[in-house]
Parts: structure tokens; C-alpha cells; sequence
């Protein structure tokens, strides 16, 4: 691990990230979007090891895009819009059935796309919350409306009981490491609209390209 990855985390990090994410005509930053996710892996497992199933697949997809944006074609792979163009073209995706392409970019950052939207309602529910609600409660609601329906039973049954393990609000919120629990409500509010804007234009893109049931 590299130095970067030793630091301790900081939802100020991550908020920077998705602020830097989108250029002035929506363009997603792939860059911005992997260190985005870094940082949350990095919160994740300052939470403890029982999340480590969970944190180990999002790892292997931020690598994934790593290796596509380092790779021969990294040109076609600095946004989220030339890298659907690039690999459509080049037929490069899975469409309908796992083939040739089981890690292309975009069955990959779909992934990760529908996990943002499992974020996005959980953030929005922790800066929401009041003294006595339960972080665990807020996590598995917000994963049961959104990206539960796309796993298994299994996953569900292990990511539930993972939830029971968050530790409480007050602590949660200073994991997050940016003071107080105020201070830390204040960020999320000004990170929830950058977190939505980045999750809806990559909605609309993958909507319009018809890519929003990749295998
Ligand atoms: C500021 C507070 C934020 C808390 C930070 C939390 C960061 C969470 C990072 C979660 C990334 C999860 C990516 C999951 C991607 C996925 O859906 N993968 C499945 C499908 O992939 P495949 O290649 O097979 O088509 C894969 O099967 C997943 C397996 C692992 C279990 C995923 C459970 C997801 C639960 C998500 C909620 C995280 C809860 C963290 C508690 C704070």
C-alpha cells in the first residue's frame, strides 16, 4: 500500500473528488471518479474488517478502471462519455449475455453507478437524522430501495448482516473526520448535490445508450 493509502480518511477528500468530477458541459472525470471511490474503500475499512468483502469488490472495480485508464487506450478512458463511445464502438461490451468482455469499463462503472445511488440516499439520511436513529437502520434501508435488487439473495443476506456492525451515529460521524457532528452534516449537505449531479448525468448517459441492464 502506498502512503496515500495509509492516511487516515477524510469525507473533505471525497467531497473534492465529486467537486472536480464534472467539467463545465458535464463531462464525468473517470480519474475523479476512481478517487472518489478511494476514498470511500478508505472509510469503509477504517470501519472495521467485517467489511472487507464489500470494500475487496469495490477495490477490484476501482482497479479495473485503473488499468483501462493506464492502458494502450487510456486516451479513450479520461471521461465517463468517451469511454461509452470508445468501447461501444469498438464493440467492446457485453450487451446482452457475459461474452468476450466480462471487465469492460461499462458494465464496470455501472457497478459502481449503482452503488453512488445507494450513497447518495444513505448520505442524505445520515445529514437528516436525528440523535436516536441508527446508522445500520438508514444503511439497509437506503440498500433495500436501490442496489439490493441487483444482488443475489446471498449478497443481501451477508450485506445485511454487515449493516448490524456500523457503529452508531456519533461515531459514524466522527469516522468522517471533519469535526463536529454539525460540521459533518454541513459537508454532507454540500456534498449530497454533487454526488446527485455526477450520478444523474452518468444516469442519462447509460439511459440513452441503453446500458442501464449490462450483464
Ligand atoms: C460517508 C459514508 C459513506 C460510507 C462509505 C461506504 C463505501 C461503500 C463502498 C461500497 C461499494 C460497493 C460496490 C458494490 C458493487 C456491486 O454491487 N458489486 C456486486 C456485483 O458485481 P458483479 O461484478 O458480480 O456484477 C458484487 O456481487 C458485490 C459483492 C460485494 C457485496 C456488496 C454489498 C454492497 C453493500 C453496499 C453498501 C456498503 C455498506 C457500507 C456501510 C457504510
Amino acid at each position: 500500500e502506498g502512503e496515500e493509502d495509509q492516511k487516515k480518511f477524510c469525507l473533505q477528500e471525497v467531497l473534492d473528488a465529486y467537486k472536480m468530477c464534472l467539467s463545465e458541459d458535464k463531462e464525468v472525470s473517470l480519474q475523479h471518479y476512481v478517487t472518489g471511490w478511494r476514498g470511500l474503500v478508505k472509510l469503509l475499512n477504517s470501519l472495521g474488517s467485517v467489511f472487507s468483502f464489500i470494500s475487496k469488490d469495490a477495490v477490484n472495480k476501482i482497479q479495473i478502471l485503473v488499468a483501462l485508464m493506464a492502458g494502450d487506450s487510456g486516451s479513450h478512458y479520461s471521461t465517463v462519455q468517451l469511454m461509452v463511445e470508445y468501447e461501444l464502438q469498438n464493440h467492446l461490451v457485453d450487451l446482452t449475455k457475459r461474452g468476450n468482455h466480462p471487465e469492460s469499463g461499462c458494465r464496470t462503472l455501472l457497478r459502481l453507478h449503482r452503488a453512488l445511488r445507494w450513497l447518495q440516499l444513505f448520505l442524505e439520511s445520515l445529514r437528516t437524522s436525528t440523535e436516536d436513529s441508527k446508522t445500520s437502520t438508514m444503511c439497509s434501508e437506503a440498500y433495500n430501495v436501490s442496489l439490493s435488487q441487483y444482488h443475489p439473495w446471498v449478497v443481501r443476506k451477508a450485506a445485511g448482516m454487515a449493516f448490524c456492525m456500523l457503529p452508531g451515529r456519533q461515531e459514524f460521524f466522527a469516522a468522517l473526520n471533519v469535526g463536529s457532528t454539525e460540521q459533518a452534516v454541513a459537508v454532507l449537505g454540500e456534498a449530497l448535490p454533487l454526488i446527485s449531479e455526477v450520478y444523474q448525468v452518468t444516469e442519462e448517459l447509460y439511459a440513452q445508450r441503453n446500458l442501464l441492464d449490462l450483464p
